[in-house]
């Protein structure tokens, strides 16, 4: 099934075309690890020959959430923590587009816990990026979910006395059918792994460690970092939950003693959401965006004739 397009056929596309013409340079700080989700994001789209009609972003809020402003695509810059919601709805309206939900680990593992949780659960056909800099960026630092216990904010100016979500299990444990993390002083390992991503058929979460160095300036800046998949350390099945699962618990906790571990960690190829509401016959195979499309007519009438099929 091809995107539906209202602007056009795609056509390959070169990294660059993911940069929007008309919009301010980024304003996120000097060092800031978002830069790195951006490339990323843009380097792995051109290399999957994505055209940015193709796609859609939707960003929840905070530092991270600006992101759909720098990176060119159809896009829906939410509220805080329901990137998801938007996201799962524009997918099953419209299969063929590309979908990517982005958003902070405040945004994301927090207010959006929830809707992580049960949108891994239904294994809704999108990628979702985790921008997890351990902290509250865009508002100045305070404790995030991710914090590690004992991390001094503006906040928990003692110490956080909780222990920190881990990610990558509660992701396992939800549902997501493909876990990875990577890091932004990783910048080719970030794109195979996000293009690895866009390419699974199923909810595909990427945690991303991205360094605050406003904020956050006692955090590791995740380096050195070691990818599971090149060491020989590290030898497990991405396929088998209970390895997969194991792996990330220690993933989780070398991350809180200065090890930085990053690579792919779980992948399995269940059906998504979508296809077994196809299967089943309970959603048709006409997508819903295209049903009141009509190149011909104004907006204003096929407005009216989704109003008429709805009253
Ligand atoms: C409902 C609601 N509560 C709180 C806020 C204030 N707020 C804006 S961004 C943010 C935290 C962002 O942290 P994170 O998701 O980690 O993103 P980062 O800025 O670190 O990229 C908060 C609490 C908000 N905008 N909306
Ligand atoms: S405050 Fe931190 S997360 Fe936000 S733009 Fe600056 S460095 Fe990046
Ligand atoms: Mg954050």
């Amino acid at each position: 099934m091809s995107a539906f397009s209202a602007i056009g056929d795609p056509e390959e596309a070169e990294e660059d075309e993911f940069t929007p013409g008309i919009e301010p340079q980024p304003t996120w700080c000097p060092g800031c690890g978002d830069f790195a989700v951006n490339n990323a994001l843009k380097k792995a789209m051109a290399n999957l020959g994505k055209n940015p009609d193709e796609v859609l972003l939707c960003t929840g809020i905070g530092c991270s959430g600006k992101l759909n402003s720098y990176f060119e695509s159809y896009g829906f810059h939410t509220i805080h923590g329901r990137s998801l919601p938007v996201a799962r709805a524009a997918k099953l309206a419209n299969p063929g587009v590309e979908v990517v939900a982005a958003g902070g680990d405040g945004d994301g593992y927090g207010i959006g816990g929830n809707h992580f949780m049960h949108t891994a659960r239904e294994n809704h056909d999108m990628t979702y990026i985790v921008f997890n800099n351990e902290i509250f960026g865009l508002t100045k630092g305070q404790t995030s979910p991710t914090s590690p216990k004992g991390h001094k904010s503006k906040t928990q100016p003692s110490g956080s006395a909780k222990d920190p979500v881990r990610p990558l299990s509660l992701s396992l444990a939800s549902g997501a059918s493909y876990v990875a993390r990577t890091a932004a002083v990783n910048p080719n390992q970030a794109a195979e792994i996000i293009a690895e991503a866009v390419e699974h058929d199923g909810f595909a979460h990427v945690d991303f460690l991205t360094q605050c160095p406003t904020w956050n300036k006692d955090a590791r800046q995740y380096v050195p970092y070691t990818d599971v998949q090149d060491s020989e350390d590290y030898d497990f099945d991405v396929t088998n939950r209970q390895e997969a699962g194991e792996m990330m618990y220690e993933v989780e906790s070398k991350l809180y003693e200065g090890e930085v571990l990053t690579g792919r960690f779980y992948k399995d190829d269940r059906p998504s959401y979508g296809q077994e509401k196809r299967s089943t016959g309970e959603m048709p195979e006409e997508p819903l965006a295209e049903r009141y499309y009509d190149e011909d007519a104004e907006w204003e009438r096929c407005a009216e004739q989704l109003i008429d099929k709805h009253t």
